[in-house]
């Protein structure tokens, strides 16, 4: 990289860092911010139902995402990814609908100011409804962070006011300011009109905590007072008892880093949080929140239009609503994640794996490394996975090229020396918690699909189309730096900083690469079998019934596991990737030109063998293979392996296997469902069986790479079979939006995936990761 190209990368990295250092980063809350900083100032709220002393306990679990609060719909209705966010709440249990209403203001040293308008209104008016919510402010690291409205035991007059610096954040203010017309039930000596307050020294890194932490004093308190007075009391007016203990005044004064700010509302209710750096030109205030919150939902909703142009599609405004909730809970899933994770190294790169055990021989803490995701689930599955973060791109991308691209770059920097990403990157004692301990442990020796180099060929696309419609004037775009709005394509704009970023992240990738094609290659020469070249692979960390890296979990393969074994999708996932780094690396220059010929050979040595080993003439489908009585055979379950090459466009739309593959697709009896493709041909003797995950439900993740894969290779390309792929394409495209739609309708929700014999929602929900590819399917972006 010459100094020019490394300077605009610092400059643009800079950049993108002002406008995306705050966010709504700690997706597996209700609501959180924090900014991109390892330990800094972090935020979240909870809440209860106050007018039942028995439901606390359940009541207060409002904070963390939780399926178990039985909340009918929750999730992001806009969200624009820097600047703007929308997400309503609809408690039903505690009859309190709950709008989280966000916005950033950029300027200044430290990342720009934000606001959050919490506002509450009960479902049902008839029912008598108490709120009590809680905020917290928790800081870690560096810093110090005070109240300055003044102390009294019965609560703070509104604003509260609080003052605070870090090094990240320079010197701060944060206000949380009262809405005009909140009613307030009696307190005992509070004065519930007022905010009540606590504050603490928490020791470094248990702030995550927040919620048992609050608890913890709730119920103290709660004792405290019923100890004190009326038990009945306690009970007909439990608001009065749960209230956090005021225990600061102005002389008895602590440090604290954690403060937690209560309010207790009878019926509807608004209030305000801001903050405020020191160094912003344009000051956050109530009155801008509230100008600006209109004036943001109007933007989002027309670039909204303009980017995807659903409403030319024909579809109506409540099918818009529904895309808006895709898209923006595919960006209110972005995280930001810090911490160790467990790793085992006591296994050789290279090991064959001959006794097939996973068992954690060496389990170990590694340092801790950030990172910056979006995430597929924000009850379940909160942290970043390898090969789902490949599909989140495509969506992130299509809406803010560099948002996405700047993800992109996080997850090439956790590959290793080696190669190496784990798949599920369980970052921190916050991600580890919510994951039982046998599933925490990485090995380096176990991949998962290699899904982000199809999001980066996208950018490619996305550069040529730009660069066809706009020529470019090289010299003018730095000004673009100031330009907030434009910053927001800059790597679209200028090609020495797409040249720049392609370089900086191409060696990680081609190691990533490399790395696949020395761990996970299958030894042909074991056995006899036909082949062209030695391009052959075999998933390592497979047991019995599984293969969680290949991403398809219980999809049936040959038992018992071997060293024998060739995968179908591994080798698919090959070709393509292979294909890909061909097209990202000939973008690269001259100089790049031997390895462009190198995946050039390998690509064509790949494809020939994906038909030598995997094409079953009997069954008219692509299958794996395994070893039985010392005799290489293949191991035939029609589902989603068996159409990989046809879903990654590696076959030649006249080939005949292209026809072959669309009939299995069209059939009823094998993968067609009237929601989408079912992941396990309904023929096949472990179709629903056992942990039925992928054995026969719809995942989202594989229609639209079926869909892309027609529309962009066999649809508008000449060929025999280009009606069939035609057809195929218009039913599936609409079963899938009809499903996923009318499911949403019903139950508030998307999910992880689909019933292929009613088209329901089943598992995680919301599950807002590649599902909200369905967005893209609607719009016809491939
Ligand atoms: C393990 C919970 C008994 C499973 O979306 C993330 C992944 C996908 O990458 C993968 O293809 N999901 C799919 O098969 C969810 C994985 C969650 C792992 C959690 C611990 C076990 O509880």
């Amino acid at each position: 990289m010459n100094p020019t190209e490394a300077g605009l990368l610092l400059g643009a990295d800079h950049a993108a860092n002002e406008s995306l250092l705050w966010g709504t980063y700690r997706p597996n809350l209700y609501f959180g911010t924090r900014p991109r900083v390892d330990k800094s100032l972090m935020t979240s709220l909870m809440w209860f139902d106050a007018t039942q002393f028995q439901g606390f306990q359940r009541k207060l679990r409002v904070h963390a995402c939780d399926q178990g609060d039985k909340i009918n719909g929750y999730g992001y209705n806009k969200h624009d990814g820097r600047n703007y966010a929308k997400q309503t709440i609809n408690d039903g249990p505690s009859n309190i609908a709950i709008t989280t209403e966000f916005i950033k203001i950029p300027g200044g040293q430290h990342g720009g100011d934000w606001g959050v308008r919490v506002r509450g209104k009960p479902m049902d008016d008839d029912v008598e409804t108490i709120t009590s919510v809680m905020f917290s402010l928790a800081l870690e690291g560096e810093g110090s962070m005070d109240i300055v409205s003044k102390l009294s035991p019965e609560g703070l007059v509104s604003p509260v006011r609080l003052e605070g610096d870090t090094p990240e954040l320079g010197d701060f203010e944060i206000h949380i300011v009262d809405g005009p017309s909140n009613e307030h039930p009696q307190g005992l000596d509070q004065d519930l009109s007022l905010t009540q307050w606590w504050g603490r020294e928490l020791p470094e890194g248990v702030a995550w905590r927040e919620k048992e932490i609050v608890m913890e004093n709730l119920l103290m308190s709660a004792r405290q007072k019923v100890s004190q007075g009326d038990q009945h009391d306690a009970f007909e007016r439990p608001y009065a008892y749960f209230t956090l203990l005021n225990t600061l005044t102005e002389e008895n004064e602590e440090v604290s880093n954690f403060y937690t700010f209560q309010k207790v509302f009878s019926g509807e209710f608004q209030f305000d949080v801001l903050f405020r750096s020191q160094s912003s030109p344009n000051k956050i205030t109530g009155d801008s929140l509230e100008t600006e919150l209109a004036q943001r939902e109007k933007t989002f909703d027309a670039r909204f239009q303009e980017k995807f142009r659903l409403h030319e599609k024909g579809f109506s405004d409540e099918h818009v609503g529904f895309a808006q909730y895709l898209l923006s809970n595919m960006l209110g899933g972005i995280g930001y994640f810090h911490g160790s994770s467990v790793v085992d190294r006591s296994h050789h790169p290279l090991e064959d794996e001959e006794n097939f055990s996973d068992v954690p021989i060496k389990a170990e803490l590694t340092e801790p490394r950030s990172l910056f995701t979006a995430t597929p689930s924000r009850p379940f599955f909160p942290r970043g996975f390898y090969w789902d973060e490949g599909f989140h791109e495509l969506l992130i991308g299509k809406w803010d090229n560099d948002l996405s691209l700047d993800i992109i770059k996080n997850w090439v920097s956790l590959i290793d020396e080696n190669g190496w990403v784990a798949r599920e990157q369980i970052l921190g004692e916050e991600a580890r918690s919510k994951v039982p301990t046998e599933f925490q442990t990485q090995f380096p020796h176990y991949a998962n699909p290699p899904t982000l180099y199809l999001a980066i060929k996208r950018y490619l696309d996305r550069l040529t189309e730009y660069r066809q419609e706009n020529p470019i004037n090289q010299h003018t775009f730095m000004a673009t730096f100031d330009n907030p709005v434009l910053l927001q394509s800059l790597h679209l704009e200028s090609p020495e900083m797409s040249k720049a970023w392609l370089r900086a992240v191409y060696p990680k990738l081609r190691l990533n690469w490399q790395w696949f094609r020395t761990t996970q290659s299958a030894d042909l020469s074991r056995f006899n079998r036909k082949a062209e070249s030695k391009e052959a692979y075999r998933w390592r960390g497979r047991t019995p019934n599984h293969t969680l890296t290949s991403g398809l979990d219980d999809y049936p393969r040959g038992e018992p596991p071997n060293v024998g074994e060739l995968h179908v999708d591994l080798l698919s996932w090959m070709s393509f990737a292979t294909r890909l780094l061909k097209d990202i690396s000939s973008q690269l220059g001259p100089e790049f030109s031997t390895d462009v010929q190198e995946y050039s050979l390998i690509e064509k040595e790949m494809l020939q063998n994906l038909e030598l080993l995997h094409w079953n003439e009997e069954n008219q489908a692509f299958c794996d293979q395994t070893v039985e009585n010392g005799e290489p055979i293949h191991v035939c379950h029609k589902g989603y392996i068996s159409i990989f090459p046809v879903i990654l466009g590696l076959l030649e739309p006249d080939s005949p296997k292209v026809k072959a593959i669309f009939d299995l697709i069209e059939d009823e009896n094998e993968l067609w469902s009237p929601y989408g493709l079912r992941s396990l041909s309904a023929s096949d003797k472990f179709y629903n069986t056992g942990e039925d995950y992928w054995r026969g439900p719809i995942w989202i993740n594989i229609n639209y790479l079926t869909l892309q894969s027609l529309y962009n290779n066999y649809m508008r390309v000449p060929g025999p079979y280009q009606g069939q792929a035609e057809r195929i394409y218009n039913s599936l495209r609409h079963n899938i939006i009809s499903a996923v739609f009318k499911d949403y309708q019903k139950t508030g929700y998307v999910w992880e995936q689909y019933s292929d014999k009613t088209g329901e929602g089943k598992r995680s929900h919301p599950f807002t990761g590649w599902t909200s590819l369905v967005l893209l399917i609607m719009a016809e972006e491939y």
